[in-house]
């Protein structure tokens, strides 16, 4: 078999997504997310004049070799735009495999090893009260696990607080500017868990997305005052450039503690995998580089009774949750999936066979990753300049987030 043409999509549905799709003379194709929230057309650059003329006439069977050319050959390695375009290619090209296989995609990977993935989903409000009640209209809904993240009294609404604010709400076209207090932050975060147990009790697991911005000691206190309220995992306590600060939070509590939506390599991860400083894994299909790297950093995580939380917010496209399925499906050390699932516009140009019931994801049986992409709809949503927001601290210094 050879590749004959590499067609990249981007549309918006909703939200932008860039999607890859891999021809072959036999006529079998696959599909594939190379989607970057806010740096969308880096990546499409990238795929279109560096990689695809790479890509013809090449055997789509030889995944890995294909893999190790892209990442190798660059010189230049890793980097989101990067490992997104890579892992665009990387996943049609399993998508392919497995339909010549005629075999779903975790079948490929080594077959199930359990019947169905839990998966959480995310309760937000302007004040502790819509919170939980959001949380609670979930778990009505089956869901047996919930992110909680409420608005902070004294700041105006922060993405990822308060559910009023969106990651792709720019203004003027251009990013929009939210304020931060760290102090605010840790003196009110106690009392949305405190609040969430009192109203939801005991039988749900709760998460709580910190988006990076404390330092490591503030980490720590903020694990340790969230203790008593038994979380499923902290995320994203720091900035994790600096992999060495997770020694000092670990060190200080037992809230288990989860990282790595924005890792793109194994190198990202390896120290906080081999010292145990981490117990979930967060690193996603495309982020990654795609399935080929994100299986090897899956099989390390297992060594170190790291478990996997696949990043599933909604601005990577249905083709990466279908992949992270398919790998969670497969995945020994399997911990929970993300899933805030789509709008419908975005579910009828990615039509898939994954199923979400009663808080749940279950892979299509159908062969390859099971998401097919309908190209003259999306041609109906053209792309759309957006941005994240960016943060700074009440005197006006940029802050992460
Ligand atoms: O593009 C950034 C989002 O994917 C991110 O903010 C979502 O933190 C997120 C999460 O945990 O889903
Ligand atoms: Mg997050």
């Amino acid at each position: 078999m050879k590749i004959t043409d590499v067609k990249i999509f981007v549309c918006s549905p909703g939200r932008n997504f860039v999607t890859v799709k891999i021809h072959t003379d036999e006529g079998l194709t696959g599909i594939g997310d190379a989607t970057l929230n806010g740096r969308e057309k880096a990546v499409v650059a990238y795929l279109e004049d560096h990689l695809v003329p790479i890509l013809i006439g090449r055997d789509p069977a030889r995944i890995e070799d294909i893999w190790q050319y892209l990442y190798r050959g660059a010189y230049w390695r890793r980097g989101p735009v990067t490992m997104a375009a890579i892992a665009g290619i990387d996943m049609a090209l399993w998508d392919i495999k497995a339909k010549a296989a005629g075999m779903p995609l975790y079948d490929l990977l080594g077959g199930a090893s359990r019947d169905r993935l839990m998966c959480y989903s995310h309760a937000q409000g302007s004040d502790i009260g819509e919170a939980v009640d959001a949380a609670g209209a979930l778990i009505e809904k089956g869901y047996r696990a919930v992110r909680i993240q409420a608005g902070i009294p004294g700041l105006p609404p922060v993405y990822g607080a308060d559910g009023t604010t969106t990651n792709t709400a720019s203004e003027n076209n251009l990013p929009r500017e939210e304020l931060w207090s760290t102090s605010k932050y840790l003196r009110h975060t106690p009392g949305l868990f405190e609040a969430a147990r009192n109203a939801l009790g005991w039988d749900v697991e709760l998460l709580h997305d910190v988006h990076h911005r404390l330092t490591p000691i503030e980490a720590a206190r903020l694990g340790k005052d969230l203790e008593p309220f038994r979380l499923f995992w902290m995320e994203d306590a720091v900035a994790a450039e600096y992999q060495e600060g997770f020694r000092q939070i670990r060190a200080h509590t037992t809230t288990p503690l989860a990282v790595g939506e924005v890792f793109n390599t194994i190198w990202d991860a390896r120290l906080l995998i081999t010292e145990q400083l981490i117990d979930y894994i967060r690193m996603t299909s495309v982020h990654a580089g795609g399935i080929t790297p994100l299986r090897r950093v899956v099989d390390l995580a297992g060594v170190y009774n790291v478990r996997t939380g696949f990043h599933g917010a909604m601005d990577m496209s249905p083709v990466c949750l279908a992949c992270n399925i398919h790998l969670g499906y497969w995945a020994p050390n399997f911990g929970i999936q993300e899933y805030s699932g789509y709008p419908d516009e975005a579910l009828e140009v990615f039509s898939g066979t994954w199923t979400m019931r009663e808080g749940h994801l279950y892979p299509g049986q159908g062969p390859g990753h099971g998401v097919e992409f309908n190209e003259e709809l999306a041609a109906r949503y053209p792309y759309e300049r957006s941005y994240l927001p960016v943060n700074r601290l009440e005197d006006g210094t940029l802050w992460h987030w």
